[in-house]
Order: structure tokens, then sequence, then C-alpha cells
């Protein structure tokens, strides 16, 4: 029989990624999707298939995780064998605006996948991954983190998150369920979302060195991120669901590395190196030298500028994850490291920009334009 999973978050960039690697595993993969007032399903398009054809394992649903009535008829409906949970209200700095939406959908949203198997009497047949993170850390309590270190949650989403976790353990341990979390450490890709952090610097990057943008403002640059590829960690939820016994595991890179230098290595991608001068928000970085005769940016023009609006009222410094259970556990060890992820997301934005260039020479408004 062919597995069946159920992805809530089927539209975003981890949803994406795992929808595709379990359609080459075989399953049947079935997604929630928001309804929207313009599509929303541009990650995925390239999987779907018309409804009518032979041989369809792509099913997308109308659904969202603060209704519990259209949850409950999904799950019933689909009867999934997984459920990966990765929908979420997902952007750390938006919490601080959105803290009861991202504590309903993030926190209590869990619960209802958690008690919807429960109440259809599927505990036995249904597998639940729950999208928990490196944020419960917080403020740091010690280095490296691992499934053993005290979580000290700095944001409403990181405190709706802690909520997700324990309440997957809760469900776990009172219900004898297979339900476990995923501590994943952040993970990129060119399909990020443009608001978080490294896309936002790639696809400035891509813009200024093709003469779109003059420059980027950014927020804090010394707090410190580990950071993979989302391909190698969803294959790491995947595996979470196949073991003996229902476990929580760290999936990160073991390496950290600072917001400027993930700046400086994506300029770098370009051929243009950067100097940063200043300090606080006084701080900026100029081209010091530019390598490249395509992208011709003076010496001593400046890229990068800082806007405190981007600073959060607590930040979490320093992420650092230590994956050794789950490298021995489940045999997982990431094939990317950061300068191969940096590549291919700079690659991908110069793509899509070289493509508005033209646009904008032949006198269009450009597709991408937003800042
Ligand atoms: P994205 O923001 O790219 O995707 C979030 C998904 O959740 C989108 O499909 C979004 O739909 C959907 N969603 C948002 N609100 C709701 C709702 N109310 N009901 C149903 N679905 C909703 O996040 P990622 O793919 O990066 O992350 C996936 C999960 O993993 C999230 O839970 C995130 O918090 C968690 N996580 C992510 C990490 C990372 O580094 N990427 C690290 C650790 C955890 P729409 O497309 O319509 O907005
Ligand atoms: P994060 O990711 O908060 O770690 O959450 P994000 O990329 O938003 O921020 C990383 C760090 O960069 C600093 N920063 C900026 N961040 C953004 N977004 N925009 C800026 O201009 C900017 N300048 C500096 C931030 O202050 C922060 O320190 C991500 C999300 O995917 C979560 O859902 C997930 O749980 C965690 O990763 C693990």
């Amino acid at each position: 029989m062919r597995k069946r999973a159920l992805i809530t978050g089927i539209t975003g960039q981890d949803g994406a990624y795992l929808a595709e690697f379990l359609l080459q595993k075989g399953y049947e993969v079935h997604g929630i999707k928001r309804r929207s007032s313009l599509f929303n399903t541009q990650r995925i398009d390239h999987l779907y298939a018309d409804p009518h054809e032979t041989d369809v394992r792509l099913f997308l649903h109308y659904g969202d995780l603060s209704d519990s009535t259209n949850i409950i008829r999904l799950i019933q409906e689909i009867q999934p064998d997984e459920i990966y949970n990765l929908g979420a209200q997902s952007h750390v700095r938006v919490s601080f605006e959105e803290p009861e939406y991202t504590a309903q959908v993030d926190g209590l949203g869990t619960m209802r996948i958690l008690e919807a198997v429960r109440l259809l009497g599927m505990t036995q047949k249904t597998r639940i991954y729950q999208a928990s993170t490196s944020e419960l850390y917080g403020l740091v309590q010690a280095v490296p983190q691992s499934e053993t270190t005290p979580f000290y949650p700095r944001s409403p989403y990181a405190v709706a998150k802690l909520y997700g976790y324990w309440i997957t353990v809760n469900y776990r341990e009172a219900y004898n369920m297979y339900a476990v979390n995923g501590i994943l450490f952040n993970h990129e890709s060119p399909l990020r979302g443009e608001t978080f952090v490294t896309r936002k610097i790639t696809r400035a990057v891509a813009r200024i060195a093709l003469g779109l943008q003059e420059k980027v403002f950014l927020g804090n640059l010394d707090a410190q991120r580990d950071w993979g590829h989302a391909k190698d960690y969803v294959e790491a939820m995947w595996l979470m669901l196949q073991q003996d016994t229902p476990e929580d595991f760290v999936i990160a890179t073991g390496v950290t590395t600072r917001i400027r230098d993930f700046v400086r290595m994506a300029f770098d991608e370009v051929g243009i190196e950067l100097e940063f001068v200043g300090e606080g928000v006084d701080e900026k970085a100029i081209v010091s030298k530019c390598n490249n005769p395509d992208y011709q940016l003076p010496i001593g023009k400046e890229v990068v500028g800082i806007d405190p609006r981007y600073f959060r009222p607590t930040e979490v410094e320093l992420l650092i994850g230590d994956p050794t259970k789950a490298n021995t556990k489940l045999g997982w060890i990431p094939k990317y490291d950061l300068p191969a992820l940096v590549k291919e997301m700079i690659e991908s934005d110069l793509d899509i920009f070289k493509r508005d260039q033209i646009l904008e020479r032949e006198g269009h408004r450009p597709l991408n334009y937003f800042e």
C-alpha cells in the first residue's frame, strides 16, 4: 500500500521541498493551503498535475490551523499515515506585531492536529512530525545546543512554539502516540521567504550587482546563526518518522556564522569585496574591491546600511546546534555546507533579477519589484 502524508504549510519553503521528497519516495501527498486573494502555490506549482490526469499523487485542500473543524474533517477524509505540521506564522520579528495570532496558529494549531488524531481514534495509525525550532533556546544557556539544553524563548513566536513542543511530548506520553519534535536550526534555500535575512541579502546582492537597487538596510549584524540547506533538513523530518520509537532530534550543521559574514560571503559570490565601517546603528558596508567587470560598482560605494526598525525587542544572539544524536541514530549527514548554499541562492536570485533587468530595459515594470 502506498503511504499517505498530510503536510500543513505545504506552500512554504519546507513544505515545497518535503512534498517533492515524499513524491519521489512514492507517497501520496496531501497539503493544506490557505485561501488567499492571490495564488500562493508558486513553490509547488512544478509538482502539481491536473487532477483529471492519471496517477495524480499530490492533492491540495483549503484549510487553516486556526480552524479545528477543518483540521478534523481533513484528517478524517485523508486518513494520513504521516502528518508533517509545518504550517506557522514563522517570522520572529512579525510575531512581536501579531502575538495572539502567532500563539493561535503556532501553539494551539499544533494541539488541534494532535487532538484531531486522538478524537478520530487514529493514535496508532498516524505518525506526527512537529516543526520545532532552535528559537526555543533563545537566551544562551549553553553551547552547542542539544536535545538536553534548557529552553529560554525570546519572542512570541518562540513562546508559541514552546507550547507546540511540549504539547507534542505530552500527547506522546499520555496517549502513546508516535509524535516527535524536530528541533531544526535555521535552514535556507532559493525558496526561502524574501523577508528572512539570508534571502533578503541574496536578493539585494543580485539586485545591487545588476544595477536595480542602490543598497540594502539590515538590523543586527552581530547575531550568529547555524545555517543549513532546507533540502537536507526535510530528509531529517522524514527519517524522524521512520524510527522504531518516537524521539525528538536537533537538526543542525554545528557551524555558526555572523550575519555580517553572510553578507560578506554573498557579495563575494558576485566578485564584490566589502569593508564594514562604523559601529552600531552607524555601521555600514562599502565596496572595497569589485573584481567582476559585469558589475561596475565604484570603490567606496555604500551598499549596506543599518535600520533600527529591523532590531527585535529581544534578540537571540547565538545559535549553534549539536546534531550528534541525529548523525548517529538517524544516520543523517547534511550534503550542503554554507558556501554551497550561498552560491545556490545567489545564482537563483541573479537568474530571477536578470529577467527583471530585461523587462526594465524594455520599459516594463519588473515582476519582482518590492523592497
Ligand atoms: P514558511 O514561512 O516558508 O512557510 C509557512 C507555511 O505555513 C506556509 O505554507 C504558510 O502558508 C503556512 N501557514 C501560515 N499560517 C497558517 C495558518 N494559519 N494555517 C495553515 N497554514 C499556515 O516557513 P518554513 O517553510 O521556513 O518553515 C516551516 C516550519 O518550520 C514552520 O513551522 C517554521 O516555524 C518551522 N521552522 C523553520 C525553520 C527555518 O529555518 N526555515 C527552522 C525551524 C523551524 P502561506 O504560504 O499561505 O503563507
Ligand atoms: P530567525 O531568522 O529569526 O533566526 O528565524 P531571520 O532570518 O529572520 O533572522 C536571523 C537573524 O538575522 C538578524 N537580522 C535580520 N533579520 C531579518 N529578518 N531582516 C533583517 O533585515 C535583519 N538584519 C539582521 C535577526 O535579528 C536575527 O538575529 C528563522 C525562522 O525561519 C523561524 O521560523 C525559525 O524557527 C528559526 O529561523 C530557526
